[in-house]
C-alpha cells in the first residue's frame, strides 16, 4: 500500500528549533494574552508583510469578526460577498449580526466579480467582502472605486495570500482591511492563527476586540471577545516564519511539476489556465508574486480559443476514485457552495451560476512543502490518465 498523501500537510519547524524557542515561556510564565512572543511576531510579521498594523488572533476566523465589527458600517443590515469560499467567511458575517448577499465571480480568477458586485450595492450595504481564493487576487482597482465611489469599506479575506504581493505591495495594503489565516492547513501556520491588516485608526479597537473590547482599562468601550493568539502559536510562528522562502520554493516546484505533467500533449494558456486536456488551472495574474497555497483544477471543456465551461463530474468523481485507489485524497474546495448550505436559505440566495460551475467541478490537488515531485508526478498522472 502507498504511504497515505492528504491534501495538505503543515509545515513544522524541528522539534529542537520549537523547543528552543518555547523555552522562555517557562521563566516569563506568559501563556497568553498579548505575551512576549506574540509581540515580537506581531512585529516580524508586519515586516514581512508589507503591513502598518497586524493585530493577531487565535484563528483567521476571528480576526475576519473583529474586523467587520469594528468596520463595518453601524446601522446598516447587508455584506456583499462571494458564496465561492471557505464556511468561514460567511459565518463571520452573519456572526457579526449581518446578512450575507452573494454576487457571482469572475469565471478566470474566481474572486468577486466588482461589476456583479455594483448592482447590488444599496442604502443598506455595511461592506463588501472579496476573497482572493486560492491565492489570486481580485480586481483590487475596481474594488477601491467602489469603496470611493459609494463609501462602503471594502474587507478582503486573504485566508489564502499569505505574503502574496501585487506589484510589490504586500496584499494586505489593499481594501480597507485584509484578513489572513495561519491555520495548520495553510501557506503558513502559527498552529491554528490569524491577523487582521488594518489602518491606524481601527488597530486599537480590532486589537481590542481580541480581548472582551477591553482597551486597558477594567470597562470595555466595544463588545469584543476572546480571541487572543497564545504564545505557543506565537512560537510556532516564529519558527515557521525563519522557513518561508524555502517552503514557498518548494511548493512552486511542485505546482510547476503538476502543470507541466497536466498540461502535457496539448495546448495550455497561461493567462487563463485553460489546457486543451479538459482542464483549467489557475491563471497567471500579471505583477502578482504567488505563494502557491492551493492547487485547484477545474474539470470542462477547452475550445482552442482558451474558453473553458467548466462542466465534467464524470472525470471528477473517477479522478477521485483513481486518486484513493493510491491512497491520496484530494479535497473539493469549495464544494457545495456556501450558498447552497441549509443555514444560508434564510437569506434565499440569488443563483450565481460561474460560481456553482466552478464548485460543482473543482478538485484540489495536495499541495505542501514535503511533498516529493515523484509523487507530485504520480498525482498528475493518475489525473491525466
Ligand atoms: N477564509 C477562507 C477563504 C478560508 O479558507 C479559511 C480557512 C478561513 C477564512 C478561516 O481561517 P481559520 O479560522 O481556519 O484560520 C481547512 C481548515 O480548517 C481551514 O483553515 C481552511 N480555511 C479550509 C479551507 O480547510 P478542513 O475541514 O478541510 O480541514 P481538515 O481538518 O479536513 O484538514 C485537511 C487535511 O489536512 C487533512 O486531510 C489532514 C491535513 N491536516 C490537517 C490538520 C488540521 C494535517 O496534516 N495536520 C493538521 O493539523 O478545513
Amino acid at each position: 500500500m502507498d504511504k497515505k498523501i492528504n491534501v495538505t500537510r503543515p509545515s513544522m519547524p524541528s522539534f529542537d528549533e520549537y523547543a528552543a524557542e518555547i523555552k522562555s515561556i517557562w521563566d516569563s510564565a506568559m501563556l497568553t494574552n498579548f505575551g512576549p512572543l506574540e509581540e515580537r511576531l506581531k512585529g516580524e510579521l508586519e515586516k514581512f508583510l508589507g503591513v502598518k498594523n497586524l493585530p493577531l488572533f487565535t484563528n483567521g476566523h476571528q480576526a475576519l469578526l473583529a474586523a467587520i465589527s469594528v468596520i463595518a458600517l453601524p446601522g446598516k443590515s447587508k455584506v456583499i460577498t462571494t458564496p465561492f469560499t471557505f464556511a468561514s467567511t460567511t459565518e463571520a458575517i452573519a456572526g457579526a449580526g449581518l446578512k450575507p448577499v452573494f454576487a457571482d465571480v469572475d469565471p478566470v480568477t474566481y474572486t468577486l466579480d466588482p461589476k456583479k458586485v455594483e448592482k447590488l450595492i444599496d442604502e443598506d450595504t455595511a461592506a463588501i467582502i472579496p476573497v482572493h481564493v486560492y491565492g489570486n487576487v481580485c480586481d483590487t482597482g475596481a474594488f477601491e472605486k467602489l469603496s470611493e465611489k459609494y463609501r462602503i469599506p471594502v474587507i478582503y479575506d486573504a485566508a489564502h495570500c499569505f505574503g502574496v504581493r501585487k506589484d510589490g505591495v504586500g496584499i494586505g495594503n489593499f481594501g480597507t482591511a485584509s484578513m489572513f489565516s495561519f491555520h495548520a492547513t495553510k501557506a503558513f501556520n502559527t498552529i491554528e492563527g490569524g491577523a487582521a491588516a488594518v489602518p491606524e485608526k481601527y488597530a486599537q479597537a480590532v486589537r481590542n476586540f481580541a480581548n472582551y473590547g477591553l482597551c486597558g482599562g477594567a470597562t470595555p468601550e466595544i463588545n469584543g471577545t476572546n480571541s487572543k493568539m497564545t504564545e505557543f502559536q506565537a512560537a510556532m510562528g516564529l519558527c515557521n516564519l525563519r522557513h518561508i522562502g524555502e517552503v514557498t520554493e518548494k511548493r512552486a516546484a511542485i505546482c510547476a511539476k503538476y502543470t507541466e505533467i497536466l498540461t502535457e500533449g496539448s495546448f495550455f494558456d497561461a493567462a487563463t489556465g485553460v489546457s486543451g486536456n479538459g482542464i483549467k488551472l489557475l491563471p497567471y495574474q500579471a505583477g502578482v508574486t504567488k505563494n502557491y497555497a492551493y492547487f485547484p483544477v477545474i474539470f470542462g471543456k477547452a475550445e482552442s480559443d482558451g474558453s473553458f465551461t467548466p462542466g465534467d463530474q464524470e472525470r471528477l468523481v473517477k479522478v477521485i476514485e483513481n486518486l484513493q485507489n493510491i491512497n491520496v485524497f484530494p479535497r473539493r474546495y469549495f464544494y457545495p457552495l456556501i450558498s447552497e448550505f441549509t443555514c444560508m436559505k434564510k437569506y434565499r440566495p440569488r443563483k450565481t451560476p460561474i460560481a456553482k460551475g466552478l464548485s460543482d467541478n473543482v478538485l484540489c490537488l495536495p499541495l505542501y512543502a514535503e511533498l516529493s515531485l515523484r509523487d507530485a508526478a504520480r498525482i498528475a498522472k493518475t489525473v491525466l490518465r
